[in-house]
């Protein structure tokens, strides 16, 4: 297993690879491109210089002594543009196109070194939150989901709400060119069935699995987030069932899973440690987060430790360290802690502190399950 942490890149995240470079067992950084739009390839010299900042060690930082490196592996994420998704033209761009420049996108990140690349396939929005800064009991602040509230929301007035708590930042899934056309992109999906939203995911795999075999780029689809059907628009990787419908579009074994274990955990129907175990084989990198759930439909964003909430995160990782898990794993969401909320100003929850106290707990039980499995 390789532990990352997610990083959105200078000028656009409070925390710094130095930040990032002193949290023990950290070894990737999870990071994109998030200034381009969704349909766009991206460039070779763009990614170079991504990733020569990343594992590189800055002169400054080599004077005082820093030698630990960081690898940029796995991205986060290469967005799927919306023509892909509705299976039309969208936003001026053909599905082909689209996919043509996915592809030229897997190939150019292959080459560079890039071994997994996330993505999503919700329609218009990707995650939804409805407080990016809710108070919790210990007087830290966490996101926060409430279907009541979304039920009287429109997608417009989500679209401000969100931009009113990002504290300036592009937030990812909420960039201003996707929002910009976002009369066009909703209609673009008038009339797309759950049917047909698999058969456009197919499309797609089948358009672009070929060059991720040959230049050894695993593909993880990330569960809907929250799972549930949002304004009509329909959801396809929520359940059980649907991720394995996902699976079954594609033999390819370079065609798996992101498994947010807390996307799927917001259902409190599923099961996280069985979804572990049954698609162990097709996780290529798994999002471990812990959540409360307060009622039907609502869920606010506690620590990593299983028992501050409802996502049994110690299952999660016995499981992947009982099997022998090769893949990437990362903390997810955290609470704003400490004086980060006036001082740092976190990303909503991507602040530094509380990812790196569940790294902590994450990599405590997986060393105490190797520690078990050693002594016999
Ligand atoms: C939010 C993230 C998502 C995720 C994408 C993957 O915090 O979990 O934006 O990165 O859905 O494509």
């Amino acid at each position: 297993m390789k532990m990352g942490f997610r990083w959105f890149g200078d000028g656009n995240d409070t925390v710094t690879l130095d930040d990032i470079r002193q949290i023990p067992g950290v070894e990737t950084v999870v990071w994109s491109l998030h200034d381009k739009p969704a349909g766009e390839a991206w460039e070779v010299a763009e990614i170079d210089a991504a990733i020569a900042r990343i594992t590189s060690i800055p002169a400054s930082a080599r004077a005082r002594g820093v030698t630990r490196t960081l690898d940029a592996e796995v991205v986060e994420s290469v967005n799927v543009h919306e023509s892909i998704k509705a299976g039309r033209r969208v936003l001026g761009l053909g599905r082909d196109e689209a996919i043509e420049n996915y592809v030229t996108t897997i190939e150019r990140l292959g080459r560079a070194g890039v071994k997994v690349v996330c993505y999503n396939f919700m329609p218009v929005f990707d995650w939804l939150r409805t407080d990016l800064w809710h108070p919790l009991p210990d007087g830290s602040t966490a996101l926060h989901y409430s279907q009541t509230v979304v039920d009287q929301l429109s997608p417009e007035t989500m679209v401000e709400f969100i931009a009113s708590g990002s504290g300036g930042l592009t937030l990812p899934g909420w960039e201003a060119d996707r929002l910009a056309g976002l009369p066009e992109v909703s209609a673009a999906y008038e009339g797309v069935t759950r049917e047909d939203m698999y058969a456009h995911l197919q499309y797609f795999l089948d358009a672009v699995m070929p060059a991720c075999e040959q230049h050894d780029v695993k593909l993880g689809i990330h569960p809907d987030d929250p799972p549930f059907d949002l304004f009509g628009w329909p959801r396809i990787v929520s359940t059980k069932q649907d991720i394995e419908k996902v699976l079954s579009l594609h033999s390819s074994p370079f065609h798996g899973l992101t498994l947010c274990l807390g996307s799927y955990s917001a259902n409190p129907d599923q099961d996280a440690v069985n979804a572990v175990e049954t698609f162990l084989e097709r996780t290529h990198f798994a999002h471990v987060r812990n959540i409360k759930h307060s009622a039907v439909g609502e869920f606010t964003e506690v620590a990593h430790r299983a028992r501050e909430g409802h996502v049994d995160t110690v299952g999660i990782i016995a499981a992947y360290a009982h099997a022998g898990y090769t893949g990437y794993i990362r903390p997810d969401h955290g609470r704003h802690l400490w004086d980060e909320n006036t001082t740092r100003r976190p990303r909503p929850g991507y602040g530094l502190y509380d990812r790196a106290l569940g790294i902590q707990y994450l990599l405590g039980v997986w060393d105490a399950v190797e520690h078990a499995g050693r002594r016999g």
